[in-house]
């Protein structure tokens, strides 16, 4: 992001909303993270497995301080739990990072906390509207910015979603979908939103889908570009979660699966949380928004959020995968 362009948001406003200001070669004091994520072992979608790869090298390079991965749904934790792969990274790279599941998740690590913390959501937002219910005033007072990864920047999509159509006849973006009435709480909340569509006009029918978005965070990227940079101990932990979709059981061959291209989100994003005045191929602006009881939202007017935008859009998709294998490369096994 150019913070130079970003006229319509004061410097003072940026600073509070994202972690500080500080160029790449300078340190930076790591800014407090919660990482909301419906991560499941073995997974749903791969992608949040990615996302933690990408959260936990930011901790290891000293950027965010990850204060706890909070667990979606826990009737599918307790089938499936995602807590392992949190464990096998912290086995790899001797930290210590916790993970935790429900509402008071959250709240535990924010009464915790000496300073407000980041709340980063790639999967429902039911913990936190909880949290955000059970204790408003905790929640006003100790989170800096609600990082939400959801929703169609608009409305009315051209491309229908698959999900949520007892809610919206085009139906809902997936993470919506999980549990719209949370979404709207939070998106309605008292809460500072930094809010990153996942798409913008529908689901990718066609490769010019994806480009042509806007606010849309969806790209796509081939492992083998994603993990250039990792070390040995991190492939092989990459090709472990990655195998535990096989029915089959077994491991995939690297020399197969590198080949193979993935929807992402998040991911190479997440950078901007302590780093925002990186040159990147998106930034953020400042949209009123008004969120609708069918859980879509319309801009132009209503509360003020912070939008995502890109502003690379030819060269968004190999932009952010070399963001993403930097963050993988981060990764690094202890020493
Ligand atoms: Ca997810």
């Amino acid at each position: 992001m150019t913070m130079m362009r970003c006229t319509c948001i004061s410097m003072v406003g940026m600073m509070i909303i994202f972690g500080g200001l500080a160029g790449a070669v300078e340190p930076i004091r790591p800014v407090p993270v919660i990482h909301c994520t419906d991560l499941f072992h073995p997974h749903d979608d791969f992608d949040d497995v990615l996302d933690l790869m990408a959260v936990v090298g930011l901790h290891r390079r000293g950027d965010i301080d990850l204060r706890k991965i909070v667990l979606d749904q826990p009737e599918v934790q307790a089938e499936r739990p995602g807590s392992v792969l949190v464990e096998r990274l912290n086995d790899i790279t001797g930290e210590d990072i916790l993970s935790g599941i429900g509402p008071e998740s959250i709240l535990s690590a924010l009464r915790e906390s000496d300073e407000p913390v980041v709340i980063t959501i790639v999967g429902s937002l039911t913990d936190l509207f909880e949290a955000y219910q059970a204790d408003p005033a905790l929640c006003r007072e100790m989170i800096r910015a609600v990082w939400v990864f959801a929703g169609d920047a608009q409305a009315d999509p051209s491309r229908d979603h698959r999900d949520g159509t007892d809610w919206f006849e085009s139906g809902l973006e997936y993470n919506v979908a999980l549990n719209p009435e949370a979404f709207i709480g939070v998106m309605r909340s008292e809460l500072p939103i930094v809010w990153i569509p996942c798409y913008d006009g529908g689901l990718v029918h066609e490769h010019q889908d994806g480009i042509d978005m806007v606010h849309g965070s969806y790209h796509m990227a081939q492992y083998k570009q994603l993990l250039d940079q990792a070390s040995p101990a991190v492939r092989e932990f990459f090709i472990e979660a990655l195998s535990s979709e096989r029915p089959e059981g077994g491991l995939y061959e690297w020399e197969t699966v590198k080949e193979h291209w993935k929807s992402l989100f998040g991911v190479g994003i997440f950078q901007a949380i302590a780093r925002p005045d990186e040159d990147y191929p998106f930034e953020f602006i400042e949209e009123h928004i008004t969120v609708h009881d069918n859980a879509t939202i319309s801009r132009g007017e209503g509360r003020s959020v912070h939008l995502f935008k890109r502003t690379d859009q030819i060269g968004f998709y190999d932009r952010m995968t070399a963001l993403t294998a930097e963050l993988i490369g981060a990764v690094d096994p202890a020493d």
